[in-house]
């Protein structure tokens, strides 16, 4: 078994968000009206001060792990999709994040507060057969299998996370620019943003079982945002198909934005001529907005954007303004006060 290196994983993160699961089971016993109470709390964060860290507590009975994934071996062939990653840095040469972290370290509610317990809860989630039915205001509505999306040319992308908790990834991701998708079903002219859900699924999602979180999870991006060739559907990553606690089978990568925004295991995608309420901005509307651009300007109203800690490397980098792609993408936000509009 390959040892993860201890400073890939911090185990502070764990200790709170394990409180936080436990105050939502709480909620639970407690009943429907605590649940709002709650809820409002249950947002992802990392940089709580010394005070909100708990000593860690007992995973409560439907979150425990099952036996440990193997998620921790590198690919060495990649007979699946047939791309191994090209270059072992970013274009800012940043080395990429291990495989191990990558699969190890994950935010999926659905399975999990824990990030580090996710893979484990996870492990067996069955991603084939998968549909993702792409409708709304569109020509040609359709629903494509698995197969189907693996037609499009996979390429690698080579990209920068950063979660909105201020913690940060390097990852070589496999998969297609939505836009190739979106110009199949031909938007129609009042289609102005899409609206993304992930599978909806208690039975198969411990998480969705839990309360605090109005399910199931629902991102949105502009029109212009999601024919940007930047914005990607994600297959696989380190040239393997992705695992459950990625995303799998497929999920939204928008490297400029915070990563709350690239939402996993994605069924749906319909095209609406309104911003779609997330399920983050119902959570809580005046902490996450729906463009969550990543900027180091402004605040999270609990915590700093200005660093971020890249996972695998010791002390803090500097956050840049869109993540690092503003040469790419300011153009999409001429004239909106970025300040305001998070
Ligand atoms: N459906 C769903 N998508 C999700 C999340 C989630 O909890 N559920 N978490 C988001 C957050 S907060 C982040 S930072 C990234 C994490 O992706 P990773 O675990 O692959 O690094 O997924 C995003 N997509
Ligand atoms: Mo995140």
């Amino acid at each position: 078994m390959v040892k993860i290196d201890p400073s890939e994983i911090t185990p502070e993160h764990l200790y709170l968000s394990r409180r936080k699961f436990i105050k939502a089971a709480g909620a639970a016993a407690a009943g429907a009206l605590a649940l709002a109470a709650c809820g409002r709390q249950d947002v992802p964060e990392e940089q709580a001060t010394s005070e909100q860290q708990g000593a860690p507590s007992p995973t409560p009975e439907p979150m425990q792990p099952a036996a440990t994934p193997d998620v921790t071996k590198p690919p060495a062939t990649t007979p699946e999709v047939g791309l191994t990653p090209q270059a072992s840095e970013d274009e800012l040469g940043s080395p990429l994040t291990s495989y191990a972290a990558i699969n190890t370290y994950n935010n999926y509610y659905e399975f999990s507060f824990g990030k580090e317990e996710v893979a484990a809860i996870a492990k067996g989630f069955e991603s084939r057969p998968w549909t993702v039915e792409v409708g709304g205001l569109v020509a040609n509505p359709k629903t494509y299998s698995l197969d189907d999306l693996l037609q499009f040319t996979q390429e690698e992308r080579i990209y920068r996370m950063r979660c909105v908790e201020a913690w940060s990834m390097v990852i070589p991701w496999l998969g297609f620019p939505l836009g190739d998708l979106l110009r199949e079903v031909e938007p129609t002219s009042e289609a102005k943003y899409l609206r993304f859900e992930t599978l909806l699924d208690p039975a198969r999602m411990p998480g969705q079982r839990s309360p605090g979180l109005d399910w199931p999870y629902v991102e949105g991006l502009r029109l212009d945002e999601a024919m940007h060739d930047l914005t990607i559907l994600a297959t696989g990553l380190y040239g393997k198909p992705l695992l459950p606690q990625t995303g799998a089978p497929i999920r939204l990568v928008v490297p400029w934005k915070y990563g709350f925004k690239s939402i996993k295991s994605i069924v749906k995608i319909d095209l609406v001529a309104e911003m779609p309420t997330s399920l983050w901005i119902t959570q809580s509307p005046a902490e996450y907005g729906f463009y969550a651009n990543v900027n180091p300007n402004v605040p999270h109203p609990r915590w700093s954007q200005a660093t971020e800690r890249r996972i695998g490397k010791a002390g803090r980098v500097k956050t840049l303004m869109f993540n690092g792609y503003g040469e790419e993408v300011s153009s999409l936000y001429e004239g909106m006060d970025l300040a305001t509009w998070f």
